[in-house]
């Protein structure tokens, strides 16, 4: 566990006293990590440094309107990533979410800072910035930017800003959406970020295969334990037949929660080209399901985790859950 300091003093110096400074953030980028990494480009840009984006996949294709999305540099292992003062780690806290990139960044010699909002941070860089009890990587930046200097954030910062927190609070409604984040979310309005036109291009983008799929994994949907918990079961041939792939489930976990005293919902999908079954879980307030995913070998928020489970089948995975769920509620 690294020594954190929760000091913005000590990041904006570094990032002060550094010009070229690479920013990048994890695997299978959300609207958190590219919002925040363009939001920190653009600001950086405002104010004349050389920031540069480098990712380890591909943008999202509802995230490339963004201002810089098309600035960003796909991860190429010849790189050597020499010549930058400062590099910045976004949206998570253990090395390996940064993907093959990490053992290009892991041995240059350069300061790191990571800047989090998940739980249980592991050592890996020089200085933490994290705040668990933020909804999003994008609101810790708004926080540090407007300690900084709230001049140099421009239409583009702040639009991107926006969608980081729009998509880390499922638009405004998961837990630690307080009145501090609705602040911040009038001030980026104030600065130019349109609500309506976010929401639209980020969130209403789905295909028509994703909803057949939706339309499937609802059907599929089971209740147990006198209806405190949902699992949402998808199969690779339900994939095959809609002829969409685990990338199409977007937003599908919110759905087990939606139900009427359902405490704990689940998404569990099966991936065939990586032979893995992943889990996605959710809780209402009050209940953490984090423990579960890390038996799964997984992590993440008290409400909101998940697990990448390795050699394993659907069935397998859906018995151990009811086990995990059952000793959970016990509890209760
Ligand atoms: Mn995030």
């Amino acid at each position: 566990m690294p020594s954190i300091e929760k000091d913005f003093n000590q990041i904006i110096n570094l990032i002060q006293s550094s010009n070229k400074i690479l920013i990048t953030s994890h695997v299978s980028p959300d609207g958190d990590s590219i919002g925040s990494s363009l939001a920190l480009w653009n600001f950086l840009k405002e104010q004349g440094k050389k920031p540069k984006v480098v990712m380890n996949d591909n943008v999202p294709n509802n995230l490339k309107f963004l201002k810089g999305a098309d600035k960003i540099i796909k991860y190429d292992q010849n790189d050597n990533y020499k010549g930058y003062d400062l590099v910045i780690i976004l949206d998570l806290n253990q090395h390996s979410r940064i993907g093959n990139l990490w053992y290009n960044l892991e041995n240059i010699d350069c300061t790191k800072i990571v800047i989090d909002h998940h739980q249980d941070p592991k050592e890996f860089a020089n200085f933490y910035y994290i705040d668990t009890q933020s909804s999003s990587t994008s609101e810790i930046l708004y926080e540090m930017m407007n300690e900084w200097n709230s001049k140099f954030i421009n239409q583009a910062t702040a639009e991107a800003l926006y969608v980081g927190i729009m998509t880390d609070t499922g638009s405004f409604h998961f837990d630690r959406t307080d009145s501090r984040l609705f602040q911040i979310a009038s001030n980026l309005v104030e600065i130019g970020a349109n609500p309506t036109q976010l929401y639209e291009s980020v969130l209403s983008v789905n295909s028509f295969a994703s909803l057949q799929l939706m339309g499937k994994a609802l059907t599929n949907m089971e209740l147990h334990f006198d209806s405190k918990f949902c699992m949402m079961p998808i199969t690779q041939e339900d994939f095959e037949k809609s002829n969409t792939h685990p990338g199409d489930t977007e937003g599908f976990v919110s759905f087990t929660l939606s139900i009427e005293g359902t405490k704990i919902g689940a998404l569990i999908t099966q991936v065939p080209e990586e032979k893995i079954v992943k889990l996605s879980l959710r809780s209402k307030k009050d209940i953490s399901i984090r423990e579960i995913a890390v038996k799964f070998g997984g992590g993440g928020h008290n409400q909101a985790s998940g697990a990448n489970i390795k050699d394993t089948t659907l069935e397998i995975v859906k018995a151990q859950l009811i086990e995990y769920v059952g000793e959970l509620l016990k509890k209760e």
